[in-house]
């Protein structure tokens, strides 16, 4: 029998909008349940955990539009400035816990499940991760969004909607097997498709000069192909739902769907050609995060998302104010280092050849509109374009980059009195590698302000890319620092933790997360110390767990979790992780009556596809796992586990698991990192070297409480201008010789012996990566970890200062510093911030 239908909810009369969604259990489980009825047509009894979660999910939701709609309100009635953050990647992961743990509903919504007899803690499982980044630039932007909606920065997101993310990666035999990604496969809850937010985006064509009497000369570009950006928009909740921003991401589509009269005369194939091209575009997410991607389709993708961007921005700003020139005044746009950077050339086409815009003040709006941040010093990573491919496929934008380079040379040798030589490295053509556009310069050239991402990676930027252009525009670069945002790597991933630090100093740090200094003083509490050392072990377990069901492997939770999670890259050092790991082996075969500290080496990450040498490092270790894992003679004092698929879900596992963080990277090459502080907040002793963010970590924790060991990036510079081989270290070397030949000589691959001899080989010649050259202080730092272990009061006391002397690592706080110094946007409390 159907009940009876409730009476008509009253609507409010003074107000446009619904009542509020209220976040009691019981208004929760009946939401819930209508949801499952009634926007997913099932019952309980047949409903799946699947519906369970789309329906919790929609619930959840609910509430967050609240806040959205009146978020959106408040924005256009102060009139507020907003940012803009263009980035080609938003490494989000999973929402689910985020908004419930934002929005203060973990228990409502917990509670309200399990009178339907479910488990939240499974139905969160069964979100897929939103993988649409590489690693570390499109996770700062998913840590940027969730912060600058936490600290009320009114912003937009803007990227693509890639239908499939980065890819899945399965270990075969112990090599990498990459696997398509379809994380919108069942749907997605967050998102909402804005039909009517559509743009048209052009392609190739030409462009004509027009000339009217009485107005000056314009230019009209024709493009011959035209496809569709349409927008899809979720909803960023901040903390404690104060505020909630917009992440708007394009999707393609062909203006015509389908070629009917091809159709009609038969060429089935044919009558989709066009919308399969225009869909192309944003079908999947290019994987290579540390070479620059030189194929036509990724420039497609950058150009796509920044012109619809840029329209969409235009528009809405013309829809409040009657003309562009105060567009700077009430819009910041953040390039997410040179892959959005082609949008210096589009805002200038938008301002002059549509809006009629005067060059020199469109320039003027142009710059004091955008800002750059730089990701790499990388050579093989930063964005150069072949002249030809850029002019066939945007005519007008290359025109306008050949304009903008005359005024800037014109400036630098009539102003600035620069020779040819300095010309040559400040010009937006590249002359000596066969004509090609410099995206960098472009970016640069186009901002008023372009920013490293660590102290170190800054003052580098001005001696090395950038060198020519800084000593053109000494005021223009500047330093901000990354962060993470510590609902998610904190308070999300660490809950116990959490708890913890409230009983000892009270919830404040919730909101403000520097007040974990105060934690600093129970560092030598012994019941305290007892409570940290208990949590960790309980997360070492939980990890433990993982491992178990995903690899059949057995590691020990009572060992050092010693843990190197991120890309795979040569310049990040895993091989000489993996070096030092078959040296601690040998050491226990040779010497078993010794008292070695039992080590779990844990390693994850991704290499891109087509880079060679990261997929040999993924083989060798494990290659080295599975000989040592087998070996009795080491008796579970070394395991070596290579987690597959790492992505943001299992990082939020292992970040709070481990007890050692390795940031090994070649002094000088890593600009930032971030994991590095994840797994500091989270209690671990770092060992690394004077890289990125490690130099500012060891400033905040102090060097008592972190292993610091390596060449600085100077003295790095001078090896390698020096003609630095490895052949004579390792000859002197007697531990990584041995390690290195039995590496060479088949023992981790006696069915292919001949494997990693070119690998290894590299360590002779030149040691690009200074892994011979470290080895030997890597290897007695690890020692001393060995030793420490030993006493886990003290070992203990340093976790404890590492958690509390994070705070400042918060991307709330990297966030409070663009806003004060790049966009001047944001509430008065953080432009007042010192
Ligand atoms: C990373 N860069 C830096 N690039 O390597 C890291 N690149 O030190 C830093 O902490 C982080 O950015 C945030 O600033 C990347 O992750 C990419 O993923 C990438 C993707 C496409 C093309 C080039």
């Amino acid at each position: 029998a159907i009940a009876k239908p409730q009476a008509t909810r009253k609507v409010p009369r003074a107000t446009n909008n619904p009542l509020p969604r209220a976040n009691d259990t019981d208004t929760l489980a009946l939401e819930i349940l209508e949801k499952l009825t009634y926007s997913l047509g099932k019952t309980t009894s047949v409903a799946r955990m699947h519906d369970w979660m789309d329906a919790t999910c929609l619930a959840v939701r609910d509430r967050i539009i609240d806040h959205w709609i009146a978020s959106t309100q408040k924005v256009t009635k102060e009139h507020s400035k907003r940012v803009c953050y263009l980035s080609m990647e938003f490494l989000i992961g999973r929402l689910l816990r985020d908004a419930i743990n934002n929005l203060g509903l973990s228990e409502p919504v917990k509670q309200a499940l399990a009178r339907y007899g479910v488990d939240l803690d499974l139905v969160e499982l069964l979100e897929p991760d939103a993988a649409l980044g590489n690693g570390g630039l499109g996770r700062l932007a998913a840590c940027f969004m969730e912060s600058m909606a936490s600290t009320e920065v009114p912003a937009f997101g803007y990227g693509i909607r890639y239908v499939h993310g980065f890819f899945r990666q399965e270990i075969a035999d112990g090599a990498q097997v990459e696997l398509p990604e379809d994380w919108l496969a069942h749907g997605n809850p967050w998102e909402f498709e804005r039909r009517e937010t559509a743009y048209e985006i052009g392609f190739g064509g030409k462009v004509t000069m027009v000339e009217e009497p009485g107005r000056p000369p314009r230019y009209v570009w024709r493009p011959a192909e035209r496809v569709l950006a349409v927008a899809f928009d979720t909803p960023i909740v901040g903390w404690r739902g104060k505020h909630v921003n917009t992440l708007r991401l394009w999707s393609a589509q062909a203006l015509d769907p389908i070629l009917l009269d091809a159709f009609n005369s038969g060429d089935h194939i044919g009558a989709l050609l066009e919308s399969n091209r225009a869909e192309a575009i944003t079908r999947v997410l290019y994987p290579a995060d540390s070479h620059q991607a030189g194929q036509e389709l990724r420039l497609r993708q950058e150009f796509f998302f920044s012109s619809a961007s840029l329209q969409d921005i235009v528009r809405r700003h013309l829809q409040t104010y009657d003309s562009l020139d105060n567009l700077a005044d009430k819009v910041a746009i953040q390039l997410n280092d040179t892959h959005p950077a082609v949008s210096v050339a589009e805002l200038m086409r938008l301002l002059v050849d549509i809006h009629g815009i005067e060059w020199d003040k469109a320039w003027e709006i142009t710059q004091a509109t955008f800002s750059y941040t730089n990701h790499t010093l990388l050579p093989e990573a930063l964005e150069t374009w072949p002249i030809h491919l850029f002019e066939r496929l945007l005519p007008r934008q290359m025109q306008i980059i050949y304009a903008i380079n005359a005024d800037l040379i014109r400036h630098a040798r009539l102003d600035k009195g620069l020779d040819d030589g300095q010309i040559s490295a400040v010009s937006l053509i590249d002359e000596n590698n066969g004509r090609r556009v410099r995206m960098g310069q472009l970016a640069f050239a186009g901002s008023h302000a372009v920013n490293g991402v660590s102290a170190l990676h800054t003052e580098l930027m001005k001696e090395t890319v950038f060198r020519d252009l800084h000593r053109l525009y000494p005021e223009r670069i500047e330093n901000k620092t990354n962060g993470v945002t510590p609902r998610r790597w904190l308070f999300e991933c660490n809950p116990d933790l959490c708890k913890l630090i409230e009983e000892a100093i009270g919830p404040g740090f919730r909101d403000n997360i520097e007040l974990l200094a105060e934690l600093d003083k129970f560092a030598d509490d012994a019941s305290f110390r007892d409570k940290f050392a208990a949590v960790k072990l309980a997360n070492k377990q939980r990890l433990a767990k993982v491992v178990e069901e995903r690899l059949a492997t057995y590691v020990d939770p009572k060992a050092i979790f010693d843990i190197q999670v991120k890309r795979i890259h040569e310049y990040k050092r895993q091989f000489l992780n993996i070096i030092e790991t078959v040296a601690l082996y040998d050491q226990i075969r040779s010497s078993p009556h010794l008292d070695w500290t039992p080590r779990v080496k844990v390693f994850a990450g991704k290499a891109a596809p087509s880079y060679q040498e990261a997929k040999q490092i993924i083989h060798l270790i494990n290659d080295v796992a599975r000989v040592i894992n087998a070996d009795p003679a080491v008796r579970n004092l070394l395991k070596v586990v290579f987690i597959p698929n790492y992505n943001v879900s299992l990082a939020e596992i292992i970040m709070p698991a481990a007890d050692v963080s390795e940031q090994i990277s070649t002094a000088g090459l890593e600009a930032s990192g971030t994991g590095n502080m994840k797994f500091a907040l989270n209690g671990a002793l770092t060992i690394g070297t004077l890289d990125g963010a490690n130099v500012e970590m060891l400033e905040h924790i102090g060097a008592d409480n972190i292993f610091i060991f390596g060449l600085t990036a100077e003295e790095v510079a001078n090896a390698r201008a020096n003609g630095h081989m490895g052949q004579p270290v390792i000859e002197r070397q007697p531990l990584l010789r041995a390690a290195l030949e039995s590496i060479e000589n088949g023992v981790f691959s006696e069915n292919d012996p001949g494997r990693y001899r070119s690998l290894a080989g590299s360590l002779r010649d030149r040691d690009w990566w200074m892994i011979a050259a470290d080895f030997q202080e890597y290897w007695n730092t690890q020692r001393r970890l060995d030793e420490l272990w030993l006493d886990r009061a003290k070992w203990n006391t340093m976790a404890v200062h590492n958690t509390a002397r994070m705070g400042w690592f918060s991307s709330d706080r990297s966030i409070g510093e663009y806003a004060r110094d790049i966009w001047k946007a944001g509430p008065k409390s953080i432009q007042a911030i010192s």
